[in-house]
Parts: structure tokens; sequence; C-alpha cells
């Protein structure tokens, strides 16, 4: 068995447990904070059988988007100074996935 832990963007989280619960995974959904931008994202955990690690990526893939995302990080030069916003582009990808080897899976 497999654990997959996808990072998918909020915006993108309810139509991917929309389509992974009609294939009839079991998903788990998290509330994260990614720790660059510091804002919201979703965290998905997904336990299969490895014949359908590739099902799960594809259906992620077809609900991910590439977004560019204007934030601004706040700069300070000196103790004291006033915070100085800044806007910053960032590209954020449609998820991050990583999939994990299960040594026991057990319901009770
Ligand atoms: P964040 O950490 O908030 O990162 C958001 C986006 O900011 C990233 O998009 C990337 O484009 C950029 N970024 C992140 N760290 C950076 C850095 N040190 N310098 C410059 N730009 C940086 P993604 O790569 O698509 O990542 C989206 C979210 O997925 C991340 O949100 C984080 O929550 C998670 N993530 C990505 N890679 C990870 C990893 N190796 N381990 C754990 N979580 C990861």
């Amino acid at each position: 068995m497999k654990l997959i832990v996808a990072i998918v963007q909020d915006q993108d989280a309810p139509s991917l447990l929309d389509d992974l619960t009609e294939q009839d995974y079991r998903v788990t959904k998290l509330a994260s904070t990614g720790g660059f931008l510091k804002s919201g994202n979703t965290t998905l955990l997904i336990g299969v059988e490895e014949a359908q690690v590739e099902e799960v990526i594809k259906t992620i893939e077809e609900n991910g988007k590439t977004r560019e995302i204007t934030t601004s990080l706040m700069t300070v030069t000196m103790p004291g100074d006033t915070y100085v916003p800044y806007p910053l582009v960032v590209k954020v990808g449609g998820a991050t996935v990583f999939v994990l080897d299960v040594e026991k899976h057990i319901r009770i």
C-alpha cells in the first residue's frame, strides 16, 4: 500500500475531492499553510494500492492549475524601522505530491 500526500491550492481542492471520491478513493483533507507564502493551502492524504497511484496522480494533474500569485513580503532593515511591504510574484505549482510506502494499514 502507498500513502499519497498531495499539497494543492485551496481553489483546486473541492473539484479534486469530488473526482477522487467519485472514483471511490478514501481521502483526508487537512488545512495547511505554505512555509514560503505563509498562506493557506490544502493537504490531501490518500491511501491506495500501488496499482492505483498513477490514476490518482492523473486526477490530481487534471484538477491542478499553476497560478501566479502576487503577494507582499515585509522587510525591515534596522530594528525599530517600520515594516515596508514589497510586491512579489510567485508561481505556485498545480500540486506537490509525495508517494510514501505504508508499512501497515489497519481499520478498526
Ligand atoms: P509555499 O511554501 O507557500 O510556496 C509557494 C510557492 O513559493 C512555491 O510553489 C514556489 O514557487 C515558491 N517558493 C517556495 N519556497 C521558495 C523559496 N525558498 N524561494 C523562492 N520561491 C519559493 P510550489 O513549489 O508549487 O509549492 C506550493 C506549496 O507546496 C508550498 O507552499 C508548500 O506548502 C508545499 N511544498 C512544496 N514543496 C515542498 C516540499 N519539498 N516539502 C514540503 N512542502 C512543499
